[in-house]
Formats: structure tokens, sequence, C-alpha cells
């Protein structure tokens, strides 16, 4: 199901907001393509080869910026085009049709449904549940949050400060408190209480580090025992602005306890465009959610079309249209 959807009265301003973010973040990206890429006035070695570093500098990652400008080549080929122009129209293209079909809403169909967010230290994941959780109560839902890093008592305290705003409930138990049972607990009062989703923050925990691995794989099962099929969704949640050991994280993440779908966060604060194609390609997860700021309204679905556009600099379609 589609949801996650900001306030719909909001969306328009929301997608105004989100784009021109996204055109900040995209901004060193698309002047390269403008100032390195459309001075060439043919689709040669030199052309592809500028395209190779600006993907690589925007931290797309080698293995990735090699396979997109080999089959951009290919493209080409098979197109007859042979200007810049066209060729930055056929990348266009090839991204967004391997981005276009990932379903990118979250499932929040169980009664409750169960999403948690997993991540390392700093990614965003508090920032993330409180914004989903206000979104989700202006869009309608009855969400309630359960404070299951419980490593330190700020961790619990910044919750309970944005949910408040959110008006949304929180399950909390003391710091040091085992968090499967507060899990536990905030499954059950959401079943007394008719809430849906239960949002779970966890703790950050650096994915090399098993015995933090296997408490998130134990919280997981937790959640399976008492409602089978959940959590529905399990988001990493990745910093646009470390970058480069995202898919080391995910991958150990994936592993542990399966993921189905990121939130990139921080993209207002980097120049890093070229991360989500990352996420995206070398992971094969989809990004389901953006952060860009720290405000409670900066978060929302992410669209393809409007950061490829941004990231591209084509025809920059009216985005409240
Ligand atoms: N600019 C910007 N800052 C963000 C964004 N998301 C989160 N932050 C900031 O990043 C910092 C860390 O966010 P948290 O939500 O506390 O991160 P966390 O993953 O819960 O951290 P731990 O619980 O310590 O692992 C905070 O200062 C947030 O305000 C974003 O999209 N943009
Ligand atoms: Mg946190």
């Amino acid at each position: 199901m589609g949801v996650a959807a900001p306030d719909p009265a909001a969306t328009g301003g929301w997608r105004r907001r989100l784009s021109a973010q996204l055109e900040r973040a995209t901004g060193a990206f698309g002047g390269q393509v403008r100032s390195r890429l459309l001075v060439w006035q043919r689709l040669d070695d030199d052309f592809y080869e500028t395209l190779l570093e600006i993907l690589i500098s925007a931290d797309t990652g080698q293995p990735l910026a090699e396979a997109i400008v080999d089959d951009l080549r290919q493209r080409a080929v098979r197109a007859g085009a042979n200007r810049p122009e066209q060729g930055l129209a056929l990348l266009r293209d090839a991204l967004l049709g391997q981005m276009r079909d990932r379903a990118r809403g979250l499932d929040l169909d169980g009664l409750p449904a169960v999403v948690l967010a997993v991540g390392v230290n700093g990614a965003g994941k508090t920032t993330t549940v409180a914004k989903l959780a206000h979104q989700l109560r202006a869009s309608g839902r009855t969400p309630l949050i359960a404070a299951a890093d419980t490593y330190r008592a700020a961790a619990i305290e910044q919750l309970q400060v944005w949910a408040e705003r959110a008006q949304v409930p929180v399950v909390a138990h003391r710091p040091g408190a085992d968090p499967g049972a507060v899990v536990f607990d905030s499954l059950a009062a959401a079943q007394a209480r008719g809430c849906s989703p239960v949002l779970v923050d966890t703790a950050g925990r650096l994915h090399t580090r098993q015995p933090l691995m296997a408490e998130l794989a134990k919280i997981v099962r937790v959640i399976g025992r008492q409602l089978p099929g959940e959590p529905r969704e399990v988001l990493i949640v990745l910093d646009a602005t470390t970058g480069t050991n995202a898919v080391a994280q995910a991958r150990s993440f994936q592993e542990w306890v399966g993921i189905t779908g990121a939130v990139v966060t921080k993209l207002d604060g980097t120049a890093r465009a070229g991360y989500v194609l990352r996420v995206e390609g070398e992971l094969r997860v989809p990004v389901k959610l953006v952060g860009v700021g720290e405000g409670i309204d900066d978060l929302g679905p992410f669209d393809p079309e409007t950061y490829l556009t941004a990231l591209l600099r084509g025809p920059v379609a009216d985005p409240a249209g």
C-alpha cells in the first residue's frame, strides 16, 4: 500500500520542498553535467570518461559507475545517438527504467503492522521514526512508537519529545531494559488500543558487532512470535553524508534481519547525490523514503523521476502539477 505520503493537504508544498532540497543535493552533480559533459561535441570516449568521473565523484561507486557507462554506450549505439544531450536523455531513461518498477510504498496492512528502523549510530533512525509517526497520524492512521533503544536515557527522552509534538503515544521502559520486552509491551498496547502501525526505534549498532546484531535478530523474533508475518517493514536508515560503506552495512543487516527498504537521510546536506543510485543498484533494495532536513516535515516518499530530473538536469516538470 502506498502509505507514508505526507498530509495530503500539504503534499503540493511538500513536493516543491523536496524538489528544492534535491536540487541543492544534486546541484554539484548537475553543475558538472553542464560544465563538463555538455561541452563535448559528440558521444565519444571523452564524454564517457568524463561521465564516469562525475559518477564516481558523486559517490555512485566504481563498479556501478562502470556498469552504467557501459550500458549507456550500448544504448547510444543501438539508438544511433551521437550528441551529449541525447546521451543524457538515454541515461535518464535507463536509470528510470530500473528504478520505476520497485515497490516504494510501505506495507502497513497488518493489525497492527510493524515497522522496524535499523542502522548504524547516528544515521537518523529516531528522527525518521518521529517524522514518519507524525505523517502517518496526519494522514489518519493511529501509530504507536516503541522506544526500543534502551541504551541511553537521552534516546528515550529524545523520542518522547518528538512524539509529544506529533501527538503519538510512546511505549518506553527504563534505560537499560531489554529492548525485546519494550517491543513485546508495545505490540500488546497497540493491540489493546487498536493502534497501527507500531514504529520501532532501535539503538544504533555497528554492523560488524555480532552480539548487537544478534540482539536485533531477537527483537525480530519477538515480533514474529507475537504477530506472524511481522515486521512487514524493516527499514535500514542510511546517512547520505557518510556514504561509502553503506553496502557493507546493509548486507550485514540484510543477513541478520532481512531488509525491505532503505531510508536515505541527510540528502539536504550532501553533494553525493549518486548515493541513492548506489543504494538501489548495489544493494537491490528500494529507497522508500528520503530525509531532507531536521524538521518534522522533512521526510517523504522517494520519487525517482524528480530525483533523476534534478540529477541530470533534464526539463524540470512542475513538481506541484
Ligand atoms: N540535515 C539533516 N539532519 C538529519 C536528518 N535526519 C536526521 N538528522 C540529524 O542527524 C542526527 C542524528 O539523528 P538521530 O535520529 O538521532 O539518529 P539515530 O540513528 O537515531 O542515532 P542513534 O540512536 O544514536 O544511533 C540528529 O542531529 C538529526 O537531527 C536529515 O534528513 N537531514
Ligand atoms: Mg536514535
